[in-house]
């Protein structure tokens, strides 16, 4: 990955954000100045974890660069994130230092001083002369991504250079992405969806990303417009949430705009859907409205982007494509056993792209693979005349809401800590806009329990996006003969 820092695009933009543009020039100026103010005379970070939270744009790029420049583990944290989400992150890896914008300052200081760790905010920070930086292999950690799964707490996933490496330049290749992409990040930087496949293959192949703080329908429509204008190729990656929000706020724009819209759409070289299942309709409305077929495909944290609908050929709705070249993907039974081809089995999957390990969890580490070295996923496939198809998850625990992964586990664990929660089950239920909403079914002896002043509480004690959107107080849950509650039962309760 560390390569990409050394290519010669120096004039061009690669980052416009806050209405600024920043060339390759400034960005990897910038980067080396600030990987030697972390290395602090030191040859060598060692693999420390630092741990930052920086708004989305130059200041966020220049940081991860600069962490990985000397040596550094980059442990990017949620900007909107509560306290205790982000305690756990920065216990979790011992993050050695802590880089945070200015207006994170508050939230984060006094952990810091607490914890006796650097502290380093992005404001009037001397600019030492450049030093000589280390050389890294590509088989050290780069980075630890936090991932739900079905443990009741996130594991922090490792990858290496060279993981990230194969996984970007795998992209880059299927995707043809080249030096005049210009494409948007309105996706949260604390995930691969965001790092990967929108910042760092853009800028590995010289192209320029420019940032929003935050998704909003109306600035995505206009920066469509904006670029749309311009010699660049514009290209558009998000989460299915994100293309039936746009489709709805659309719909309610006058005709004449929307024809305006949908030419400037048009010319762009690229629109992607990933993170959860797209459905159909939203993508027959959206080809309607931006004559793009979206290209839909398949991945994870733990190794990142693994099958693709192709660049050039047939994108097929409803189904996620076939493997990236240098991917191999296999469907298998319960025994590990490869399934007849038009089965359904789990997919598993190896490459260079795959991850090396769980953070600190050898036991789970070991667990999730097979002993020939496949990664488990959990979700159930089936191939139908060559392009795969998710069925779903072997766990119900886990739950896609707007793209994001969520651990039933963990939300009940934090429910049952509330004063009156006897007992409680957490199921996702379908939903068109969020893929599955949070639902929560609470056994308690106040049946008046009142949810607005418990949910104002989760929203303290988790990220907003875990938090149930829907509960329900019941007497007791339903269970099978071995007592164990019966989540689908419970789903039909909603
Ligand atoms: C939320 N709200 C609530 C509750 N929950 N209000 C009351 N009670 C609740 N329980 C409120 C919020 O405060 C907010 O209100 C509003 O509802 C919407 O909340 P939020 O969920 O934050 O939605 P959003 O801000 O509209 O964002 C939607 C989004 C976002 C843009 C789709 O979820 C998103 O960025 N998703 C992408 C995630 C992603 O990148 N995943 C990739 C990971 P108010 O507006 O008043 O504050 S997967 C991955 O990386 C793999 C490798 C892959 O395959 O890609
Ligand atoms: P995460 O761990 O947050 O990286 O989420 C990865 C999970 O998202 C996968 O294991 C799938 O369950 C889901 N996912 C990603 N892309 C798709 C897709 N195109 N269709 C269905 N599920 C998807």
């Amino acid at each position: 990955m560390l390569s990409v820092i050394q290519k010669n695009h120096p004039d061009k933009t690669a980052i416009i954000a806050d209405g600024k543009s920043y060339t390759y020039a400034t960005l990897a100026n910038e980067s080396k100045q600030f990987a030697s103010f972390l290395l602090d005379k030191q040859s060598d970070l060692n693999e420390a974890r630092v741990a930052f939270m920086v708004t989305a744009g130059f200041d966020y790029v220049k940081t991860q660069w600069a962490i990985w420049q000397a040596g550094g583990v980059a442990v990017p944290l949620c900007t909107t994130h509560p306290l205790s989400s982000l305690t756990y992150v920065i216990e979790d890896t011992q993050a050695e230092i802590i880089v945070v914008s200015p207006i994170f300052e508050v939230i984060l200081k006094d952990l810091a001083i607490a914890k006796n760790i650097r502290f380093i905010v992005l404001e009037n920070i001397d600019k030492p002369d450049i030093q000589a930086l280390p050389q890294i292999t590509s088989g050290r950690r780069a980075m630890i991504l936090y991932t739900s799964g079905t443990t009741n707490l996130p594991k922090g996933v490792v990858t290496t250079h060279a993981n990230i490496e194969a996984q970007v330049s795998t992209l880059i290749q299927a995707w043809e992405y080249s030096e005049n992409d210009h494409i948007l990040c309105i996706l949260p930087l604390h995930h691969v969806h965001g790092i990967i496949n929108v910042v760092s293959c853009t800028l590995w192949a010289g192209g320029t990303v420019e940032f929003l703080p935050s998704f909003s329908a109306d600035e995505v429509f206009n920066w469509i417009k904006s670029v749309a204008n311009s010699e660049r190729n514009g290209v558009f990656m998000a989460v299915p949430t994100i293309y039936f929000k746009l489709i709805a706020h659309f719909e309610h724009l006058p005709a004449s705009e929307q024809e305006q819209l949908t030419a400037k759409m048009k010319t762009f070289r690229l629109m992607v859907s990933g993170s959860a299942a797209l459905p159909v309709s939203v993508m027959e409305k959206w080809e309607v409205i931006s004559g793009h077929r979206l290209l839909e495909r398949y991945g994870m944290t733990e190794i990142g982007m693994a099958i693709s609908n192709p660049y050039q050929g047939e994108r097929r709705a409803g189904h996620i494509g076939q493997a990236l070249k240098g991917v191999s993907v296999r469907l298998v039974d319960e025994q590990n056993k490869e399934v007849a081809t038009g089965e359904a089995g789990e997919i598993q999957i190896k490459g260079a792209n795959v991850f090396q390990e769980y953070w600190q969890k050898p036991a789970a580490t070991k667990d999730t693979f097979t002993d020939e070295g496949w990664f488990k996923t959990g979700d159930v496939a089936v191939l139908e005349d060559s392009y795969y198809r998710i069925l779903g998850r072997s766990s119900i625990d886990i739950i896609k809401s707007g793209g994001y992964k969520i651990s039933a586990l963990e939300i009940e664990e934090v429910l049952r800590t509330y004063p009156n929660v006897k007992d409680c089950s957490v199921v996702g239920i379908d939903n068109e806009e969020w893929g599955e909403l949070v639902a929560a079914a609470i056994v308690s002896d106040d049946i008046h329990l009142d949810t607005q002043a418990l949910n104002k509480w989760m929203r303290e004690k988790m990220p907003t996006y875990k938090v149930p959107r829907l509960y329900k107080i019941v007497e007791e849950l339903p269970r099978n003969a071995m007592g164990k509650v019966t989540k689908n039962d419970l789903k039909k309760m909603f």
